[in-house]
């Protein structure tokens, strides 16, 4: 039988999505482009949430989830460099509305991976001025959404700039694609983490300056580095934890009122246990999250699971890595760690970024949908829902907070 542990009074219950991953038809980012060149899968439709928002938040209460994460396309709000579109800022207002008539509470990122193109010309996060275009559209959207009766209180800058400074320029297989040679790609990829540094921080004073009551923070996708007694092997995990996981976090120290944790990875050095996997060929390892919790104590702030979640498409496995991973989120906040939310990874089926685990590497359409990580399965020819077994699983812990 399973054990009962309650979680803390007002403990905020939800999944995630993003723009790009659910929205389909956009057409002016950086994917957008680099799919119709056959560099990256494509996301066409996607999943049609940008028509079929109030369904979907329908469902989300049916669920009885009381809060949502959900990002906003830059390039929708900004196509060209300074010119805002205020038909789509209206767009994001009628789904604002949207959750809240249905008591839902909205945490909005502000930048989930995907750039208009005209800020990649501009030389993106490489760019000394990032900074600049990336507060002014930060403080634009704030201005325009926070305000009138969907007002958000929960913003997120910017999505795992780790992953998006690792992928693009030192993995090279997402975008921008940079694949350079040592050591320059290490200094290309440093230069980036600091722009993304300054990006945040000076969104961070701006948003503040429209309103000192919202909270601001970044998700980060923290991994859980262990090792065997071995020396080499300990110092290893100790510089990786400093370099991939605090890094960021302390550069943005004064400058974040939460912190979101993205949890998927672990890795023990010395370690040759074999683990479940999930249909990505990652680890399940639900103690990692209690270990990358423990490790934000010095820190100070609330924090919420803004991501975790699983590529399952038989739905076996997700009921069960829901409850192993809270078991370890309670685990934390027994340890007196300040966490006050949970979303899972995700609300639906969605287009998957290219990871080199995707079991092909023909970038044909079904490959960036093949991994299923929704509570709710996605028919990407109908656009039907259908909700799985695990999401009542999901919601019997959001009703009863245990
Ligand atoms: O789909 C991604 C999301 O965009 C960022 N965090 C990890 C998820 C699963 O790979």
């Amino acid at each position: 039988m399973d054990q009962e542990f309650k979680f803390p009074a007002g403990f905020y219950w939800g999944s995630a999505t993003s723009a790009y991953q659910v929205e389909g038809e956009v057409e002016n980012n950086d994917w957008a482009e680099a799919a119709r060149q056959g560099k990256v899968p494509p996301a066409g439709r996607a999943c049609d949430h940008y028509n079929l928002y109030e369904k979907d938040f329908d469902i989300i209460k049916s669920l009885s989830q009381n809060a949502h994460r959900f990002s906003i396309e830059w390039a929708r709000v900004e196509p060209e460099e300074g010119k805002f579109d205020e038909a789509e800022i209206e767009h994001y207002r009628k789904v604002l509305r949207a959750l809240r008539e249905r008591g839902i509470e909205p945490f909005v990122t502000l930048w989930h991976f995907t750039l208009p193109i005209w800020f990649v010309r501009k030389g993106g996060f490489e760019s000394k001025k990032a900074p600049f275009y990336f507060s002014r559209y930060c403080e634009y959207v704030v201005k325009n959404l926070g305000q009138g009766s969907g007002i958000p209180k929960f913003w997120i800058t910017i999505n795992e700039p780790m992953v998006f400074a690792n992928m693009g320029y030192l993995d090279g297989n997402w975008l921008p694609l940079k694949k350079w040679y040592y050591p320059l790609s290490l200094f290309r990829y440093l230069g980036v983490v600091k722009n993304m540094i300054t990006s945040h921080n000076a969104a961070y004073v701006k948003i503040k300056a429209v309103n000192p009551a919202f909270q601001i923070g970044i998700t980060t996708d923290n991994i859980s580095f262990e090792s065997s007694a071995n020396p080499f092997n300990y110092l290893l995990a100790k510089f990786l934890i400093w370099f991939q996981n605090h890094r960021f976090l302390r550069k943005i120290y004064g400058r974040q009122d939460f912190i979101g944790l993205n949890y998927y990875f672990h890795k023990k050095f010395g370690d040759k246990k074999q683990y479940e996997k999930s249909d990505l060929g990652w680890d399940i390892y639900p103690k990692g999250i209690y270990n990358v919790l423990m490790e934000l104590k010095r820190y100070h702030k609330p924090v919420y699971i803004t991501e975790n979640g699983i590529a399952d498409a038989k739905d076996m496995k997700r009921a069960k890595f829901i409850k192993d991973h809270l078991y370890w989120i309670k685990r934390a906040i027994d340890d007196k760690i300040d966490v006050r939310g949970y979303f899972h990874w995700s609300l639906l089926d969605n287009f998957e970024w290219p990871w080199s685990s995707l079991p092909s590497s023909n970038f044909g359409l079904p490959d960036g949908f093949r991994p299923r990580f929704g509570l709710v399965e996605v028919d990407f020819k109908t656009m039907e829902r259908r909700i799985r077994p695990s999401a009542y699983e999901y919601k019997k812990i959001c009703e009863t907070n245990s």
